[in-house]
């Protein structure tokens, strides 16, 4: 008999929900970045072997809603938490347990479902360290076991995906064997625009940021050319995405270019533009048709 289930993601932003996902899928179905807020919205992530498949459900880091953008993600994480068969709680090791994974634990507990504890980056820790980390984290109470591992190297994602799986209850895929997320393609080519603005900019730019595709056509088996919008709120920060001369956006286009090379296996033609939607973080009916719900 095979197993099958979800596993919603637990953990502050930037602890590496996202980067944890990739591994665990083995290709890279979510953007990653050094700041917080990179995901918006959830992502399933499927892992299928011949005895189980195991579908992690990516989430927004858990944080103190300040917009009508960021209190739809914070929804979305206690929707998804409390749809799912497990949860998976990351915890960065290089910064250790504080208030905001005490508060993320309490949730789980009372939510009343199996939850497992990963603590994470331990690439950047050395022995004392994580035996330090792995013993905050295993007082925190929530979950029986705690796992050491590195999204980034891989190192222990293994025996936590094996555990996890174990967890799952008995019953058919519900993916197909060869799927590897549930986001559709518009939204993987934005998110892969969007994580190149992400390494560039700074502050409240990046958080102030959303890319749509306007536009995806195959003149032949080789070429795919794709027209992207980069929304920005105020015409400074267009000013910063556009750059002296046109700079900043055409380093961001070569980098994105690539990554949607890579992405749809053909040439890809990017045609990017920047344009001022003022409050597009707190207007309803754009969030709506963004797909933040
Ligand atoms: N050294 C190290 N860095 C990591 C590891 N996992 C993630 N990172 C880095 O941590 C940062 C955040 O990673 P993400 O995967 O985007 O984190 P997240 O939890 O999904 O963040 P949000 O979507 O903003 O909630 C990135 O710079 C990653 O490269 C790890 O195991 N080791
Ligand atoms: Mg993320």
């Amino acid at each position: 008999m095979t197993r099958s289930g979800f596993v919603a993601l637990a953990g502050r932003p930037n602890v590496g929900k996202s980067t944890l996902t990739n591994a665990v899928v083995g290709t890279k179905v979510a953007i990653v970045s050094d700041k917080p807020q990179t995901t918006r919205r959830p992502i399933r992530g499927v892992a299928t072997t011949p005895d189980y498949q195991l579908v992690l459900v990516d989430l927004p880091g858990v944080q103190r809603p300040k917009d009508v953008l960021t209190e739809r993600m914070q929804r979305s994480v206690e929707r998804e938490m409390s749809e799912a068969d497990a949860a998976l709680m990351i915890i960065n090791g290089e910064e250790g347990v504080g208030p905001g994974d005490r508060f993320i634990a309490a949730a789980l507990t009372a939510a009343g479902r199996p939850v497992v504890v990963a603590v994470n980056k331990i690439d950047r820790l050395d022995r004392p360290r994580t035996v330090l980390a792995l013993q905050a984290a295993s007082d925190l109470g929530v979950g029986e076991d705690v796992f050491p591992v590195s999204a980034r190297t891989g190192l222990g994602v293994p025996a936590l995906v094996r555990h996890l799986s174990e967890l799952m209850p008995e019953g058919p895929y519900m993916f197909p064997p060869e799927d590897r997320s549930d986001q559709s393609e518009d939204v993987m080519l934005a998110e892969l625009v969007r994580e190149q603005v992400l390494r560039r900019t700074f502050q409240e730019v990046p958080h102030a940021v959303e890319v749509i595709i306007d536009h995806v056509e195959r003149p032949r088996d080789d070429l795919t050319l794709v027209r992207a919008v980069a929304w920005v709120e105020a015409e400074s920060q267009k000013g910063i995405l556009v750059g002296a001369g046109g700079r900043m956006i055409k380093s961001i286009g070569t980098a994105a270019r690539k990554e949607l090379q890579r992405e749809l296996g053909t040439r890809v033609h990017l045609d990017l533009s920047v344009r001022v939607r003022r409050g597009w973080r707190g207007d309803d009916g754009l969030l709506d048709r963004l797909g933040i719900e």
